[in-house]
């Protein structure tokens, strides 16, 4: 057990973490950068203790993925017995029953009670590759729209579909091709005004399919229900029902990445719980399994059921351990009620932001849901000019005062906040003082 209490006991980072990087600075691409370079050694719920014995607080969770907290001992107890039972054995070759257990609770879970089906993977990458097969071969059409600000990761045809260049996409084209992008409904910065965002977004993202794609050649319409990478972007309300609807009426598939938003993190199962929208292909992936790399996709029976056998698969996908940590994470955010406490934190989260948010002018929007909550920096409120560099300087300075921060945003001006859901209301606030502490030092 880690006391759940930050705790300083050298620079960040330390000389331990320091002679690490030194080899990490030896041994491993340039391409693989850390954000804050100090060497975990063990970590619990909402606190990371590194190799010089500092204490962090955690306000990233490895990127959405550690919701029911690191050292969760429901995930310990379940992989240790899968482990100790057996580690492997590919599931296409010979079957185990956690792999199908996993299916059973994704598609019970996951919205809409019409009959479904899943498929397993490692990556969240590798499943929206799979959702995008899956797509073409129902529909029988090429065409996939995704969204401006996207990101839906880093393989060649995933990297179609991210939007952002530096540093995703830099000089590592050509990409796949039938990928097109439209416009993001985002609320902060769309053009005619927030008032207007859903319906203009609307009208203009139908408009262009129909007249840049066509909707006889588009197989399917994928989006975040809210946005990750790209800034934790929050459609307007009724733009998802509406989207979803049009791309029902139009035999198009609508497929929900819901990697990072999805399992309690949105302070609900899923983000498009929220406005009731059922997509015909769900992507789950993080925080499915506590830290375990695992991914899904679950889908209408109809269209999962119509690929033909042996068409999906991988060495590794439905790993039997990864499996079993997916089942003690759900188990656990079922028990302890996670997406309740993920509304727990938000209504922290967004208490404290509030405060900055009347303090600072910088502050220009404080957006997002549950424990995915965001604030986009601007040099001021009239221009809106993305503030990168400040970003960038109180993300250091949190970094230095011992808590774990992360940004993101197709500009790098949006500062995200992915806590642990089991993290203290202590740490919370504490950390949140923190980022006071390092607002005021960065500008
Ligand atoms: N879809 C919505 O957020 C991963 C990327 C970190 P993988 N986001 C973190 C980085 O810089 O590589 C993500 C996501 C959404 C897909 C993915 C991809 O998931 O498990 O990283 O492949």
């Amino acid at each position: 057990m880690i006391e759940q209490r930050r705790v300083l006991k050298t620079a960040i980072p330390g000389p331990k973490s320091q002679e690490l990087h030194q080899r990490k600075l030896a041994s491993v691409s340039t391409g693989v950068s850390t954000g804050l370079p100090i060497y975990v050694e063990s970590g619990q719920d909402g606190i990371l203790r590194d190799v010089d014995g500092n204490q962090l607080i955690d306000f990233g969770s490895g990127i959405a993925v550690t919701s029911v907290g690191n050292g969760n001992q429901r995930i310990i107890d379940a992989v240790q017995k899968q482990i100790a039972d057996f580690t492997h054995t590919c599931f296409m070759v010979t079957p185990y029953e956690e792999y199908v257990e996993v299916c059973e609770e994704l598609n019970k879970r996951t919205p809409g009670s019409h009959e479904k089906r899943t498929a397993l993977f490692n990556s969240g990458a590798e499943a929206v590759e799979n959702a995008v097969k899956v797509a073409r071969h129902y529909t029988g059409k090429d065409a996939i729209v995704a969204f401006d600000h996207a990101y839906h990761g880093r393989t060649n045809l995933t990297l179609a579909m991210t939007a952002k260049n530096m540093p995703y996409k830099h000089k590592f084209g050509p990409f796949a091709s039938e990928l097109y992008r439209v416009p993001m409904a985002y609320p902060y910065r769309w053009p005619g005004g927030e008032k207007h965002c859903e319906a203009e977004a609307f009208s203009y993202i139908t408009d262009q399919i129909h007249a840049q794609i066509g909707e006889e050649n588009t197989a399917a319409v994928i989006i975040e229900p809210i946005q990750g990478e790209g800034g934790f972007i929050v459609p307007p309300p009724g733009f998802l029902p509406a989207l979803a609807q049009w791309c029902r009426d139009h035999d198009i598939l609508f497929i929900a990445d819901e990697v990072q938003s999805g399992f309690c993190r949105s302070g609900d199962w899923f983000a498009v719980d929220h406005e009731e929208v059922v997509p015909d292909i769900i992507v789950t992936a993080k925080g499915i399994a506590g830290g375990m790399p695992l991914s899904g996709i679950t889908g209408r029976a109809d269209i999962m059921d119509t690929i033909h056998g042996g068409g999906l698969g991988g060495t590794y996908g439905g790993n039997p351990v990864a499996c079993a940590a997916a089942l003690a994470s759900i188990e656990t955010m079922e028990a302890d009620d996670l997406a309740g406490r993920a509304r727990e934190i938000e209504a922290i989260l967004k208490g404290r932001l509030g405060e900055l948010s009347e303090k600072y002018e910088q502050v220009g929007e404080v957006r997002g849901r549950g424990a995915m909550i965001a604030m986009e920096l601007v040099e001021d409120r009239v221009t809106k000019a993305p503030a990168a560099a400040l970003t960038g300087a109180i993300n250091k300075a949190c970094h230095e005062r011992g808590l774990v921060t992360l940004t993101c945003g197709t500009l790098g001006n949006v500062f995200r906040f992915l806590p642990p859901l089991t993290i203290s209301d202590d740490l919370l606030n504490e950390g949140m003082d923190i980022l006071g502490e390092a607002f005021a030092a960065s500008l």
